[in-house]
């Protein structure tokens, strides 16, 4: 336990170093920078929490509250500055008792009346008579719990100017009531009143030193002039203001962040300080997630003639819209979604395609294949759940969220709309992939996402467009079994005669997804729709384009 620690600490035989803190991570610092254990300064805490003066305007419960912070922040013993007790005798056993039960080694209790004044302030500094500071400490320990608690008796005498003499005096009698040590304060601006005191001083009880006005004292000094216990007091806080002061000050005239990146600690620094990576060990460990990570690929092997010379020196995906490529606004919207792990199948203008932290993958015979060889050059990605995309598909972040909500083994996002744009604005069929889904009549101008996704029962740019449900917008979602269902349907392809026809390919090398999807379709594994409405466009021609310039 930390209060039998700082107990053998005192009986050991070096000196005993705290350094002040102000919060949890202050103390964690301190701990870090190999203090023995952590003072938790009534000065510190009311300027960091309160930003008000040290004279007992933060009460007993503030300081307990923050006493509690610091000591579950650190493993090594907190002693907590108690000022006078905040009352009398009786005050001074329920402080006592409180503090022991939040597991703090040990507290402080100076003989100032209440309420105090901080005893480096200029000014008086009002003491209770030596009895009654006695008494504060005999009801300190024999409060339930103070008996194990560390009572440090603090004695003001000398911060009052009352002397030497009275100093001793006084700890003598503190000494005699049951405190555990004795800390004599002293402003002096040098370490002689307090030398002197420990020369003379012939009890047995520890003495506590605060050499906060005689800076210049080391620990080694005092330490040698019969000091067990140093305390660095207010350092830490005075530290942290000027380093605030100063960096917020060059950061509100320099407007720009980065210009006092190298003065400030970094985001990693932060991170580990308060434990991230226990954090999301932790979130492994106890939080069910019932969705395995989803992964992505994109296709972007393709080759277009038509949108020559716009693609003369990159793939579609590399098309930049608005200053950022079609294939960064895919990837941005998918990290967004919380999906890391992202490959690219490259074919066409391959050493184009660049973006940092992607697998990459390549379809070198992307002229003369089809899509489905492009998501099979990618095999070692075909795992767990995945999403499949076209390289040349801008999206609303909510077709993302539908096709991930959705518990379907394969679902493709089908654009509705399709029935309107055909019918109303003369769209031509060319091109789109098309769809027919089980339940869902034809002639609809209103649309309403079902609840239950629908069942797709033909997919291909073949399809009569009047008999269309909607359009496949080049987007789906797979889970481990679709994805067994599409190995599936690319084995049964491949073992076709190679100039075999596979559902609307000429032969199987040309074959698309939706070829694939076709023939699970056929093999009765369920292919779902995520009916979505307008939301997204398609790059295939110049005018597309033009048309997400515009849109974007
Ligand atoms: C504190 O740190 O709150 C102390 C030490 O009590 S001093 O501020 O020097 O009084
Ligand atoms: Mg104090």
């Amino acid at each position: 336990m930390k209060t039998q620690r700082f107990r053998d600490l005192l009986q050991g035989p070096h000196p005993i170093v705290l350094a002040g803190a102000h919060d949890a991570i202050s103390a964690k610092l301190a701990e870090r920078a190999g203090f023995d254990a952590i003072w938790v300064s009534s000065f510190g805490i009311s300027a960091a929490q309160k930003s008000m003066p040290d004279a007992n305007v933060v009460t007993m419960t503030e300081s307990l509250e923050v006493a509690k912070n610091i000591n579950a922040a650190v493993k090594i013993p907190v002693i907590a500055d108690c000022d006078n007790g905040y009352g009398n005798a009786i005050n001074v056993m329920r402080t006592a008792t409180e503090f022991a039960g939040a597991g703090i080694a040990g507290i402080s209790i100076e003989d100032a009346t209440f309420p105090k004044r901080c005893s480096l302030y200029p000014g008086r500094h009002d003491l209770v008579s030596t009895e009654e500071m006695a008494g504060r400490i005999r009801a300190a320990k024999s409060a339930p719990g103070g008996r194990e608690l560390v009572v440090i008796a603090r004695t003001e005498a000398l911060i009052s100017g009352l002397g030497i003499e009275e100093a001793m005096k006084r700890a003598t009698a503190y000494a005699q009531a049951g405190a555990d040590a004795l800390l004599i304060h002293s402003k002096a601006k040098s370490s002689q009143e307090v030398l002197e005191f420990a020369k003379i001083w012939r009890g047995k009880t520890p003495l506590v030193v605060v050499p906060t006005m005689f800076p210049t004292a080391s620990v080694e000094e005092l330490h040698q002039a019969g000091f067990k216990v140093i305390i660095f007091a207010n350092q830490a806080l005075r530290a942290a203001v000027a380093a605030m002061r100063d960096q917020l000050n060059i950061l509100r005239k320099e407007g720009r962040a980065e210009v006092i990146d190298g003065a400030i600690a970094s985001l990693e620094e932060v991170y580990d300080l308060v434990g991230v990576q226990e954090f999301q060990a932790r979130e492994e460990q106890f939080i069910p997630t019932s969705e395995e990570p989803v992964s992505a690929v994109i296709l972007a092997a393709g080759f277009e003639q038509q949108l020559l010379p716009l693609i003369e020196d990159r793939p579609k995906a590399m098309l930049e819209i608005k200053g950022r490529s079609i294939l960064e606004r895919q990837v941005s919207l998918l990290r967004a979604a919380g999906i890391r792990n992202i490959s690219v199948v490259r074919g066409y203008r391959a050493e184009a395609v660049h973006l940092p932290n992607l697998h990459l993958y390549e379809n070198p015979a992307y002229q003369t294949t089809g899509t489905a060889a492009s998501l099979f050059a990618a095999e070692p990605a075909l795992k767990g759940r995945l999403l499949i995309l076209y390289g040349d598909i801008l999206f609303d972040r909510t077709i993302l969220e539908r096709l991930l909500q959705s518990s379907a083994d394969v679902s493709l996002a089908v654009d509705r709309a399709w029935y309107d744009l055909y019918l109303t604005q003369g769209r031509s069929p060319e091109g789109a992939d098309l769809v027919i889904t089980h339940d869902h009549p034809v002639q609809s101008h209103r649309f309403l996402p079902s609840e239950e996704p629908a069942r797709i029962l033909k997919i291909g740019q073949r399809i009569d467009s009047k008999s269309a449900t909607g359009e496949f917008i080049g987007l789906g979602s797979f889970s481990p079994n679709g994805i067994a269902w599409l190995k599936e349907a690319f084995q049964v392809g491949q073992a076709l005669p190679q100039e075999a026809p596979f559902h609307e390919a000429r032969n199987f090398a040309k074959a698309s997804l939706t070829d694939l999807l076709q023939e699970m379709i056929n093999r009765e594994h369920p292919v779902h729709a995520v009916e979505i409405y307008k939301g997204w466009l398609e790059v295939d021609t110049f005018e597309d384009y033009r048309r997400a310039w515009s849109k974007l």
